[in-house]
């Protein structure tokens, strides 16, 4: 099984919540396939606690014996955990505490990225590939959470299989003001809004609790998403290597549905044997492009706040 070459995966915040609940999936198969061994590279904060933590989650992944994991390296220093890696998934951030602005979030969390981002430039493989999972969020490239938050609330209120739900994508922000496009959504096949049939829920209940679902998450429990949270990159991942593949990315906007041309938001890609081409062939309507004014204000906003660190 294991004649393939492994793929080199490096994990920031690897100790963290969503570390906790990534790694084991990884490590099984989920995100690159059953017959792909893989090297996890794991990065924490050089502390003694968060050190400690992740050899425990080390000697966890030992402990489940998976015939794909090759080898693990566990490190505090980012030049190592990235080095000749194919994939980093920067998942090692604040999550937003009690009293804190966002824009002091987007401070604090953009330094580490930009950190990061030097070491990658410097020592990942050449064909190394990034998902940015911790907030900041118009640096966040993955929406994925939020596509299947989506359909699972579509599917829950037209009764039907998940897998029924397609087509459905998030566009701008991974925040309140995201927009879930049930418009072109659809169950069965079917206009999903004409299945659903009643137009005042989709705007009025649907697209809040969408928005809003990490905030009640957090009121639930305690703490915030982190298994739904590694699933989605779980997903986000699988889809970018598997061609043909239609999903939330988000993707350096190019002015594409009236965004600001060079904020970063989410919109439906379509992965090809090389990449993924975004798709921006969907006409909105007048809803729908308002709804889209609005997380790209946001976006625009959240820019504003860290020029100096794009500077
Ligand atoms: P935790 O606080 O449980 O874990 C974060 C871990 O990152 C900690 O172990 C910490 O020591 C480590 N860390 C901090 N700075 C680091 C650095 N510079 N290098 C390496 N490691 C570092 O948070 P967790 O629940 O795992 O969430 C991680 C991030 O994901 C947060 O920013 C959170 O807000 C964000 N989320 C993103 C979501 C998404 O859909 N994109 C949803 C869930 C979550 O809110």
């Amino acid at each position: 099984m294991a004649s393939r070459k492994p793929i080199r995966v490096a994990v920031t915040g690897a100790a963290g919540n969503i570390g906790y609940a990534l790694l084991f999936r990884i490590a099984s198969g989920a995100m690159f396939g059953p017959d792909q061994p893989v090297i996890l590279q794991l990065l924490e904060i050089p502390v003694e606690g968060p050190q400690k933590a992740l050899k425990g989650v080390a000697m966890e992944l030992e402990d489940c014996a998976f015939p794909l994991l090759t080898d693990m390296v566990l490190t505090g220093d980012a030049e190592v955990a990235f080095k000749d890696a194919n994939w980093c998934l920067l998942v090692g951030s604040k999550p937003r505490g009690p009293g804190m602005e966002r824009a002091d979030l987007l401070k604090d969390n953009g330094k580490i990225f930009i950190a990061q981002g030097k070491a990658i430039d410097a020592v990942a493989a050449d064909d190394a590939r990034v998902a940015v999972v911790g907030n900041p969020c118009n640096t966040n490239v993955m929406v994925r959470l939020d596509e299947n938050r989506a359909r699972a609330q579509l599917a829950q209120k037209a009764g039907v299989a998940i897998d029924e739900v397609t087509d459905l994508y998030i566009y701008g922000n991974h925040s309140p003001t995201m927009f879930a496009d049930f418009t072109h959504a659809k169950i069965g096949g079917k206009d999903a809004a004409g299945v659903i049939g009643d137009e005042a829920w989709l705007k009025n209940d649907f697209l809040p609790t969408v928005g809003k679902r990490g905030a009640a998450i957090i009121e639930a429990r305690c703490l915030s998403s982190a298994a739904s949270a590694a699933n989605a990159l779980v997903d986000h991942v699988r889809d970018l290597v598997t061609p043909g593949k239609v999903h939330s990315v988000a993707v350096s906007s190019e002015g594409r549905y009236g965004f600001a041309p060079g904020v970063w938001a989410g919109m439906p890609v379509r992965t090809t044997a090389s990449g993924y081409e975004v798709i921006d062939s969907f006409a909105m309507d007048d809803f729908a492009k308002s709804k889209i004014a609005l997380t790209n204000d946001e976006l625009v906003g959240e820019r504003e706040t860290i020029k100096d660190l794009l500077a």
